[in-house]
């Protein structure tokens, strides 16, 4: 059989790779045009921005031999941007031509009501009444969504809704999750990353004879008006802080407020251990119990890439790479995302480290150091939002063009700075005040959050809310907010930091640091309107499990994503 993925030379391809060699299908690389008669089934796993990848195909002479290809009736089975590409264009690049197989354009959405990108698990609903599973799809299972745009489902156009094959809610809008006609299965979520549902919905489709691939389903497709399901679920993410410890072997850690050494007075930590880096596992294997236990999301933060280029950190590449093999959830990879130099002075740029990450498995990056010195800088060219503007060259603004925005996460690490309760110096808006039923050593306090770099060792002239609306502009697509006051203490997330940095930005959030019990989860998603909830400490000790949280979750309401 002739499978072939089709790769445009950009974004993680190869988690689709990864997936098909365990559900043992074989495959090859679309390397040059020719290859397209060679094939028989096509997959192509588009990722990143559109723009890019019709430029991606165009250049390598692509395009029009993919649209023949298509043409011609063999199967096609397109993922994210490769099934935005079947339209005629997106709004997130009107200059760029899509293929216009399906006569409709792909539009925006509109964050009046959400936050955007569209990141996350939700369900999807069958058009058709009487398509109860095909293709492997499981109305009661969650898919993983990523992205700002979209195809609206158009059921009053019928050229358009004769594609239709399931819907998706996101806020008030529907849109098409999947399309199907002929020889043509698209689908907006990424199968290669939703877990055990998605990889049955690849697997329905190479398991079908080539001829069933290249006819639609039997059922006559009826346009009509979607029944309306809000599937969006919340995220629980485990992240792991890795570095090397004093072996020169890679490690999760874990600190107490960023130190991650072990304190002679700690829990049984002999005189003998304290001041080693504390050791709480190998990343490849903790990340692999991570997804088995249900994770929809893992981060892996290589805490010491400061000191060099990621590049030449192959150990760190490896580590992603292994854990791309075995998890088929989003994986984020941060640390070290910047421009650098190697020591024999060989220059590479952040889209270049943020491309050997992806390459290597990774489905976003994230960025803290560099984020604060971006915004530093794009505020000194004054803006009417007061916001600054940005030059084009950040890291930010360099990967979200190529990439997409949404393979971009700031990483925040903010640092209370306590003031009299009366204090009317800079940052006064942005207080916050101790909760008379919060901890303690709290109450009857007041402070703002500052920005630090290099995992807290360095405190810059920027307040968390400058950060987070600069790099919101800059086209960051998510934030991840740790906090150096509870990180690792167990006592709940920062909610009046997490309230305070939900309110001023319209992208997706994630509560980080000091979480301790189920309770804490059921807390952040009532107290605020944050997107995810992040966990290191209470899941590497196995204090808590993720299925403990989720199971805490549901009882109290709120909706997530089961096995
Ligand atoms: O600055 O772009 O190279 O990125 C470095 C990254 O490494 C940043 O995202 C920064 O947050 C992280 N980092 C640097 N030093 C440390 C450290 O701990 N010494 N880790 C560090 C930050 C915070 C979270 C943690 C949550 C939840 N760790 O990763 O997982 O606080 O913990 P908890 O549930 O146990 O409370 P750059």
């Amino acid at each position: 059989m002739g499978l072939y993925l089709l790769d445009y030379g950009a974004g993680n391809v190869q988690s689709l790779a990864n997936t098909l060699k365990k559900l043992g299908h074989e495959f090859h690389w679309i390397s040059s045009p020719a290859d397209f008669e060679k094939a028989t089934s096509l997959i192509f796993p588009g990722v990143g921005a559109f723009e890019s990848a019709i430029d991606g195909l165009v250049s390598r002479g692509l395009y029009e031999p993919l649209r023949e290809y298509i043409a011609s009736g063999k199967p096609y089975f397109g993922i994210c941007i490769g099934m935005q590409i079947l339209f005629r264009s997106s709004l997130e690049s009107p200059s760029s031509k899509g293929l216009g197989i399906i006569p409709s354009d792909i539009g925006l959405f509109s964050n009046a009501d959400k936050v955007v990108p569209h990141m996350g698990w939700n369900s999807v609903e069958f058009l058709d009444a009487d398509e109860k599973a095909h293709e492997g799809l499981d109305p009661r299972s969650s898919y993983y969504f990523v992205h700002s745009f979209r195809a609206a489902y158009e059921w009053e156009h019928a050229e358009v809704a004769q594609w239709g094959h399931t819907t998706t809610q996101y806020g008030q809008e529907v849109f098409l999750a999947t399309v199907r006609k002929g020889n043509v299965f698209a689908c907006q979520f990424h199968p290669e990353k939703s877990g055990p549902a998605g990889l049955k919905v690849l697997d329905a489709w190479l398991r079908e004879s080539e001829t069933d691939r290249a006819t639609s389903p039997p059922t006559p497709r009826v346009a009509r008006f979607p029944k309306a399901k809000d599937g969006f679920t919340k995220r629980i993410i485990a992240c792991m802080d890795v570095r090397s410890n004093d072996d020169g072997d890679l490690v999760v850690t874990k600190g107490d407020q960023y130190d991650v050494r072990e304190r002679a007075d700690g829990d049984g930590v002999s005189a003998r251990m304290a001041g080693a880096v504390r050791n709480l596992g190998k990343p490849v294997a903790l990340a692999a119990r991570y997804y088995v236990e249900g994770a929809d999301e893992l981060c892996l933060m290589n805490i010491t890439s400061f000191r060099h280029s990621p590049l030449l950190d192959q150990p760190m590449l490896a580590v992603v790479r292994a854990a791309a093999e075995t998890v088929y959830v989003p994986l984020t990879i941060g640390g070290g995302i910047k421009d650098t130099v190697d020591p024999d002075g060989t220059p590479h740029s952040a889209l270049e480290v943020a491309g050997a990450y992806f390459r290597a498995g990774a489905d976003k990056v994230s960025i803290a150091t560099e984020a604060v010195f971006a915004v530093e800088k794009m505020r000194e060219r004054p803006s009417a939002d007061g916001v600054g503007e940005g030059d084009g060259t950040s890291a930010i603004e360099t990967i979200a063009h190529a990439y997409g925005r949404q393979a971009v996460v700031v990483s925040v690490d903010p640092r209370r700075v306590y003031v009299e309760p009366n204090y009317d110096g800079p940052y006064k808006d942005e207080l916050v005040y101790g909760k008379a039923d919060g901890p303690k050593n709290e109450r009857g306090k007041a402070w703002w959050y500052q920005c630090t770099v290099r995992g807290g060792r360095e405190n810059r002239p920027l307040s968390v809310v400058q950060l987070v609306r600069g790099v919101e502009k800059l086209g960051a697509g998510e934030i991840l907010l740790n906090s150096i006051d509870r990180d690792g203490t167990g006592l709940g997330y920062d909610l009046g930091l997490v309230e305070l940095v939900r309110r001023n930005v319209r992208i997706p959030v994630v509560a980080s640091s000091g979480a301790g019990k189920p309770e804490h989860f059921i807390e952040v998603f009532q107290k605020t309107k944050v997107e995810a909830a992040l966990a290191a400490g209470i899941f590497h000790r196995r204090e808590v499990g993720i299925d403990e949280v989720k199971t805490a979750l549901l009882a109290s309401g709120i909706n997530v994503r089961t096995l």
